[in-house]
């Protein structure tokens, strides 16, 4: 397979202006027919006379003409990557005809059916599995489609834009025309087709224009759009007040499939969506499924501008629309729920999944220099991390200048294909700053570590940080330069107060640039104050300090920056926690660090404070998190010392959590509001400690809480502990009932699939295994397959990693499955064996193995064959 290059990158010799697309839909044999009003691009300096189009081998070609001029195959060559056109002249219209079979599109990349709607997806290279194509972003076209198709079983026909033009035509078949005046790359393209009923509200905008609003699903899941529908039109409002871009069609439309590689996709006004993240119902998602759809919604409408107004010249840019777009919708998200609650679910995501794929052997900067296959490169870093690197020069500016900034970046480039250096130009100009050397994080990978000192000398009254960084080596970087960051500190006294700073706030931001810098801070009097660092998590870095188990229960009860007193508990778990896996793995007896428990009693006991926040607190740092801050991360050790400390403060706050059970239960009916899931987040938190006791008056209390609930976040987190618990009995009783009830809805039988994948009792990769056949299973939805299989290897450490080798040869097996199905979904897979290099070497074996034999099995996609030859070098 071949490599691209950034370096590579020229500008496209041809032009598209105009773009007129056909569809005769049929499921297996569909029509496309294409007419491109083209011309060569004056500003390339390429002589060439040929025009290359890309088209994948699945089409099948009927027809080329040019200027009404049929050409003869000895006109053209076709390869498995395109159609080259040896002569044309400098501007010119192209006739195409050709044939595809959304039926056999499994992959779900360009045209295919999803239980029988058709629908398509094209980011980033799906379009030329559809026609012939300058598929490329820097290509922007004027479109107007025709879809023409069974009039029964295709009432509803949708494209991008306005619909202009519908009729019947013969064979009970009907047609409409829709044209997006808006130039676009074809990677926005979108065409849905089906039986589909949607409901319908309006949006007046700012500047008075009224916009009709549409929700297309199955029609049994009418009932389950109302919540998308109010987070779109928040959405657009956010938009308007806090980055001043108003909706530019008549029309937005949100249409839901069931089968969907990615979780949404931003198409010119026709976003289509995974069911997964646009259905909502109480009795059907939970609290996260609410938010993740909000947050969806609002990610995919917000790239109206960060992405379709503005949109990539090409995919090394793929963070200019990514990395925004996420910190645009975390802003949103934090503004209408807890912004302290949302920066550490953030924060949690990126420092397990982000800092280990930076840390792997697919790590790559924001802006890659080279990929073979983009599919694989919508990844945490280009997105996550991406966002973060957005949210530095945030916060270097202020709100005011970054708007500024933001202003200018539209202006500037509405309607242009451009770069992330043209972002971050408009940040510079808007704001005077100099951005050059910060300009480091689009280029170097890795997570940058920071390692502070302090010193303190009370009789001249001055308090001196001293911070070190440095960025380990990288696949293809092994030298780093020093990063541009910010590093937001406070300083508490013995009382728990922050000290006034040189800035006269309490937040001092300090600037980093070197690879070792001194900070001073003057008139700091009294004992030796604590430091609060990298408070709300300025910078996405690695931070160290010799804090001692005393000052961080110290800060987890005093900082007076939210995040921070949730980052000091999750410090010292993971000191106790390893001091606990060192212990297991030395055949030493465990001794639990009563602190660490007494802490956590005073945060349950304080009634003043958001029982969100309260159950962030009170949750040990995940498996995963633990891992990635080892050199060699042994599974069952951390499993088994998390478990321990799980029970010994279930034991030790048994009472505290009866209490905080019955203070956060409710009788109102289900609000998805932020007071109501945080007190169901404890409420459930608190339920979790209370099973872990074993006590069978604490499982008959998930019991009742499983039959008796009223929505599916209580239903679902009594369901879990129950199925995870040693109750086999409980177990199945309550796995049949939940799928009995739930059966026909697909969403819900997921979740089932999951708690089951993720139950670390031993012996679950056969349960696995039989309910590959169960009739809820198929490995042509992805979200089954990540229900089930990606559950099984990403999240149950103790299974997946079984000696013997079984839960490896497994993934091996569902991924050499899957590539043949669904490349973009099989190299997904591959995630877990990347990691090979952090085991003990008997796992390591295991695990290469596997990735050889799937390296071994034949014809593998350019997808997957990038995953996991990268990794096994
Ligand atoms: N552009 C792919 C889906 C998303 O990030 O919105
Ligand atoms: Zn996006």
């Amino acid at each position: 397979p071949q490599v691209i290059y950034l370096k590579d990158y020229q500008v496209p010799a041809f032009l598209i202006d105009q773009t007129d697309l056909r569809f005769e839909l049929e499921a297996t044999k569909t029509l496309v027919k294409a007419r491109l009003t083209m011309r060569k691009n004056p500003e390339s300096h390429s002589q060439q006379r040929a025009l290359f189009l890309d088209g994948d081998k699945s089409l099948v070609l009927h027809r080329v003409a040019i200027n009404d001029q049929v050409l003869s195959d000895k006109d053209y060559s076709r390869t498995d990557d395109g159609l080259t056109i040896h002569d044309v002249p400098d501007s010119f219209v192209l006739e195409t005809v050709t044939e595809i079979n959304p039926q056999e599109n499994t992959a779900l990349e360009g045209l295919y059916r999803s239980d029988g709607f058709y629908c398509t997806q094209c980011e980033a290279e799906g379009f030329r599995r559809i026609t012939f194509y300058l598929d490329r972003p820097d290509v922007m076209s004027v479109f107007t489609t025709t879809i023409e198709a069974d009039k029964t079983t295709c009432p509803v026909l949708l494209s991008n834009g306005n619909a202009i033009d519908s009729g019947d035509s013969e064979g009970g078949r009907h047609w409409v025309t829709w044209e997006d005046p808006f130039r676009k790359p074809a990677y926005l393209f979108a065409l849905v087709a089906g039986d589909l009923s949607h409901v319908e509200d309006s949006y007046t905008t700012m500047s008075g224009r009224k916009v009709v609003l549409q929700i297309f699903a199955d029609k049994k899941d009418l009932n389950k759009l109302d919540h998308a529908m109010t987070s779109l039109k928040n959405s657009m409002r956010w938009d308007e007040e806090v980055y001043g871009r108003e909706y530019d069609l008549d029309i937005f439309m949100i249409v839901a499939v069931d089968f969907f590689n990615m979780g949404a996709m931003e198409n010119k006004g026709l976003n289509i969506f995974n069911t997964s993240c646009v259905l909502a119902s109480p009795q059907t998602t939970t609290d996260l499924g609410f938010q993740r759809v909000e947050g969806v919604v609002a990610h995919e409408y917000f790239h109206n501008w960060s992405g379709n107004r503005v949109t990539c010249r090409d995919w090394f840019q793929l963070s200019l629309k990514e990395g925004f777009t996420v910190f645009r919708d975390s802003e949103f998200s934090a503004d209408f729920n807890s912004r302290t609650v949302k920066r550490i679910e953030d924060v949690s995501v990126l420092r397990t999944a982000q800092f280990a794929e930076d840390a792997g052997p697919m790590a790559h900067p924001i802006r890659p220099s080279s990929f073979i296959e983009i599919s694989n490169f919508y990844t945490m870093t280009i997105y996550e991390k991406g966002a973060e690197v957005v949210r530095m020069i945030h916060t270097l500016l202020g709100p005011d200048l970054f708007r500024k900034g933001s202003d200018l970046y539209f202006d500037r480039h509405d309607g242009q294909a451009v770069t992330t250096d043209d972002f971050v130009a408009a940040m510079s100009d808007a704001s005077g700053r100099d951005f050059t050397q910060f300009k480091r994080w689009y280029e170097q990978a890795g997570t940058p570590e920071l390692t502070v000192s302090d010193e303190y000398d009370p009789a001249a009254g001055v308090y001196t940080l001293i911070i070190q960084q440095s960025c380990p080596a990288t696949p293809g970087q092994n030298e780093k330069l020093p990063f541009h960051l910010p590093v937001a500190v406070g300083l508490i006294d013995d009382q728990g107060a922050d000290l006034p700073l040189t800035n006269g706030q309490t937040t001092q931001v300090l600037e980093l640039t070197e690879a070792e810098q001194r900070f001073e801070f003057t008139g700091i009097h009294g004992d030796k104050p604590v430091p609060s660092l990298l408070r709300g998590f300025s910078a996405p870095v690695k931070l160290r300090y010799p804090y001692s188990r005393d000052e961080l229960v110290f800060l987890m009860q005093h900082d007076s920056d939210g995040f921070n007193r949730w980052e000091a508990s999750q410090k010292l778990g993971v000191d106790v926690l390893q001091s606990l896996t060192a212990a297991y793995q030395q055949g030493e007896p465990l001794a639990f660090d009563a602190r660490l428990s007494e802490a956590y009693r005073s945060v349950l006991l304080d009634e003043t404070l958001d029982p969100a926040m309260v159950a962030k607190i009170l949750t040990l740092p995940s498996e995963a998190y633990l891992s990635e801050l080892v050199d060699e991360i042994d599974v069952d050790a951390i499993h088994a010392a998390r478990t321990f400390a799980r029970q010994h403060i279930a034991n030790a706050l048994e009472a505290e959590f009866i209490a905080a059970y019955e203070r956060c239960s409710s009788s109102e009916p289900y609000s998805p509001d932020a007071d109501s899931i945080a007190k169901r987040a404890l409420r459930n938190l608190s339920l979790a400690y209370l099973v872990e006791t074993e006590k069978p008056q604490h499982l008959s209390l998930a019991r009742t809480q499983f039959d008796n609930a009223d929505n599916m976040t209580d239903s679902q987190a009594a369901l879990g502990l129950l199925v995870h618990s040693n109750d086999e009995v409980a177990a199945s009783e309550v796995l049949a009932i939940f799928y009995e009830r739930w059966s026909e809805e697909s969403l819900v039988v997921n979740q089932w699939l999951s708690v089951q994948a993720s139950d670390p009792k031993l012996g679950t990769l056969n349960k696995v295994l039989a309910l590959m056949d169960h009739p809820a299973f198929t490995m042509r939805n992805p979200n089954k397959v990540r229900a089930l299989i990606s559950a099984f290897a990403m999240q149950n450490p103790v299974n997946f990693h079984q000696l013997d080798g079984s839960g490896y040869a497994f993934l091996a097996d569902r991924i050499i499955e899957l590539n043949a199905l669904n490349p973009q979904i099989a190299s997904r897979l591959v995630t877990p064996l990347t990691r090979w290099k952090r085991y003990s070497e008997q796992r390591q074996a295991l695990m290469k193995n596997e990735l050889q034999r799937i390296m071994d099995s034949g014809s593998l996609s350019t997808d997957v064959y990038e995953v996991v030859s990268k990794s096994l070098v």
